[in-house]
């Protein structure tokens, strides 16, 4: 119905906009909801919306990309309508959960978004600097809706300072940083617009040329470059069960702790990109690819290269991801090559080919050179575009053929000539039945490199490759003036890269702050119960090594270092290992820290911040009586008087419930 009126109004001078905010909670594993029941909801508006006869999706004041991506899937399940897609940003030109602007284009963009942009929260002065950031990183139309400046609450009303006048005065900016399409957020008028559109009329957008051949892989937090004209970026294939036995079989009791050592192990000695290889025999590979891709986007900020040729479970590992991952791989395969790269084309993945077919081992060069030809062009057939390829070289042991890593050279040299995509390969391979494999590994990636490798699957921990790595990127022109070389030398100075973790009795409460730091929480109960049978004091316990993984990630979030995710990950974390502790006190218990009575409003529905406040305190051993959402000062007043809290938390997230929370303030 309110489209219909829009419409009627519109009447053919103007288009109509079905826009869709956000559901108001934290997808899993940030908040409760389930991604799937996101999609539902989306794709439920948009097909309303839809038939009602919009010319266009817009979705707006959204503040994690993984709600984003439900909502974009959802439209492109239901319609074929234009989608826009406006996130919300904080001040530090990040949004609530962590993802800056041009990692948000990185994931949109292949993901089928059409037009990119931002709403709410700041004014122009603060969104102009991300619309020129936006502006240098897509070749897609940008829209921008500010606030009529930052609020302030003059007697009892929310005021935006920026009259019409200086609205408009932004939009010649805007437009030069790449805007397409100007519209106002929260306190402007029809009068604000109106000016804003006068000022339009003078103005002429800029074209905007995106030149960068290299592919963009993306996690939530941040985007990496790979390619020819690139450092090398070096994919960690340690998160693989094959050949391990203790890994597939702490894979199989659904303990992932293994799996999540290797991960930050491999980030801290360099990876890249991580390779995440679930194979194991007689588990559910769907949902435990699943499980695992969504625990390690909140643990580590590389993206990630889903290893299956299941389509089922690269499927399983796209979908749940919150970023831009690699599926690794399709080979030339009647029954598989389709589906796989559909798949990369809806969840907006990049994809390794494989010069691989059904009843064929290429030896040679040219034998390689064909498949991948082949697969390249079904590839782009099937939707994908250049910056969507990496090209696999095989490698072949050279134990069994003399001319294994020479074929491999050339393949790497012929796919930089007729192609220029990025390369990858299992490197180790090369050695496979020979004695001391690194040697041989080490000088084949320097050959490797050479010849155009720009994305090897391979062992970061080993300090020979990412020495090497650092090196060569000097002697190739990659690195100016050996400036990233240099830091690498100094920061291997200060602290070894790879530790061996032995736990001791001295050691164990420094470990169990790392691991509550890095939210390992498996680990960190495992660690504390260690601890409790050495004989630490629990109290020591608690207050020394747990207390002190909460300041550290406190301090990397206020530093910019670390993002809600993470600080989400260590208090659950912390909450686990406190569990723990509890469970061995007898009598006494853990002192609390305190009694927090926290609410919304009256008159305001909106609960995030509240909900997120409340994980974290009651996580760090507060007492929390949450009264929920809407709540009238009387039952604010009540329940202090029965329950006599410590602090009181108030929220309320639209400017026109801030004189709600004064009403309270003032009543209490
Ligand atoms: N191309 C592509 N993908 C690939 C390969 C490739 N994925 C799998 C493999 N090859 C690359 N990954 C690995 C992972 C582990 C090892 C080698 C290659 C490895 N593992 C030790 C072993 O088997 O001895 C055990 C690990 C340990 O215990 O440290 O070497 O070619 N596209």
């Amino acid at each position: 119905q309110a489209v219909k009126i829009a419409k009627a109004e519109a009447a053919g001078k103007a288009q109509v906009a079905g826009s869709i905010g956000s559901v108001g909670q934290l997808i899993h594993p940030l908040g409760e909801i389930d991604f799937d029941v996101v999609v539902e909801a989306y794709a439920r508006q948009i097909k309303a919306l839809a038939a009602a006869g919009v010319d266009y999706i817009l979705l707006e004041t959204i503040i994690d990309i993984q709600e984003m991506r439900a909502g974009l899937l959802a439209a492109k399940s239901v319609c074929d309508l234009p989608v826009i897609c406006q996130m919300t940003f904080e001040e530090d030109g990040r949004t609530v959960t962590g993802t800056d602007i041009v990692t948000m284009a990185k994931i949109l963009e292949p993901l089928g978004a059409s037009v990119l942009g931002v709403n709410c929260s700041l004014g122009p002065a603060q969104l102009l600097p991300l619309i020129e950031q936006l502006g240098q990183h897509t070749s897609l139309p940008i829209s921008v809706q500010a606030n009529a400046g930052m609020p302030k609450l003059v007697e009892g009303k929310t005021v935006f300072p920026l009259s019409p006048t200086e609205m408009a005065a932004y939009v010649e900016r805007l437009v030069q940083a790449g805007a397409n399409y100007i519209g106002g957020c929260c306190g402007t008028t029809p009068e604000h617009i109106r000016q804003m559109k006068l000022a339009l009329t003078t103005c002429t957008a800029p074209t905007r040329e995106i030149k960068s051949t290299s592919m963009c892989l993306a996690s939530r937090s941040k985007f990496v470059n790979i390619g020819q004209q690139e450092s090398v970026v070096l994919i960690g294939e340690r998160i693989n069960p094959t050949g391990r036995k203790l890994m597939a079989a702490e894979i199989k009791q659904g303990d992932f702790s293994m799996v999540k050592r290797e991960a930050l192990n491999q980030v801290a000695a360099g990876a890249g990109v991580l390779d995440v290889n679930m194979g194991v025999p007689g588990i559910d590979q769907k949902l435990v690819m699943r499980e695992v891709v969504t625990q390690l986007a909140m643990l580590v900020d590389v993206p990630l290269a889903i290893d299956s040729t299941d389509p089922e479970v690269i499927e399983a590992g796209l979908r749940y991801y919150p970023g831009r991952a690699l599926i690794n791989s399709v080979s030339d395969n009647e029954q598989l090559k389709g589906k796989i790269f559909a798949l990369a084309k809806k969840y907006g993945a990049a994809v390794i080919l494989l010069p691989l077919t059904e009843n064929q081992l290429p030896q040679t060069a040219a034998e390689r050179i064909e498949i991948i030809e082949r697969l390249v062009r079904e590839a782009k057939q099937a939707g994908l575009s250049e910056r969507d390829l990496m090209l696999d070289a095989l490698v072949l042991t050279v134990a069994t053929d003399a001319q294994a890593a020479q074929a491999v050279l050339e393949t790497l040299q012929l796919y930089k000539q007729k192609f220029g995509y990025p390369t990858t390969m299992g490197l180790s391979n090369i050695s496979f039945g020979l004695p001391k494999r690194e040697c041989l590994n080490l000088a084949f990636y320097n050959l490797a490199v050479l010849q155009g490798l720009t994305s090897p699957i391979i062992n970061p921990l080993l300090p020979q490759i990412t020495e090497a790595t650092a090196a060569l990127a000097v002697l190739l022109g990659k690195d100016q003036q050996g400036l990233e070389y240099s830091q690498m030398v100094a920061n291997a100075q200060e602290q070894p890269v790879v530790k061996t973790e032995v736990v001791t009795a001295e050691n164990i409460l420094q470990v169990l702050t790392q691991a509550i730091m890095t939210g390992e929480k498996e680990r960190a109960v495992q660690l504390t119960k260690q601890a409790i049978e050495q004989g630490q004091p629990l109290l020591k316990i608690a207050n020394e090594s747990l207390s002190l993984g909460m300041q550290l990630i406190g301090e990397k979030f206020s530093t910019g270092k670390a993002f809600l995710p993470q600080v989400l990950l260590s208090a659950e974390s912390m909450r686990a290992a406190f569990n723990v502790l509890q469970a061995n006190l007898k009598q006494e218990d853990l002192p609390s820290q305190g009694t927090v009575l926290l609410a919304t409003v009256q008159g305001d529905i909106h609960d995030l911040g509240k909900n997120i406040v409340a994980a974290l305190l009651s996580n760090n051993g507060f007492k929390v009586l949450d009264l929920g959402k809407d709540v009238s000062p009387e039952e604010v007043i009540a329940c202090v008087e029965r329950e006599k809290p410590d602090i009181v938390g108030l929220c309320a997230l639209m400017t026109t419930t801030l004189p709600a929370m004064q009403a309270t303030i003032k009543a209490l």
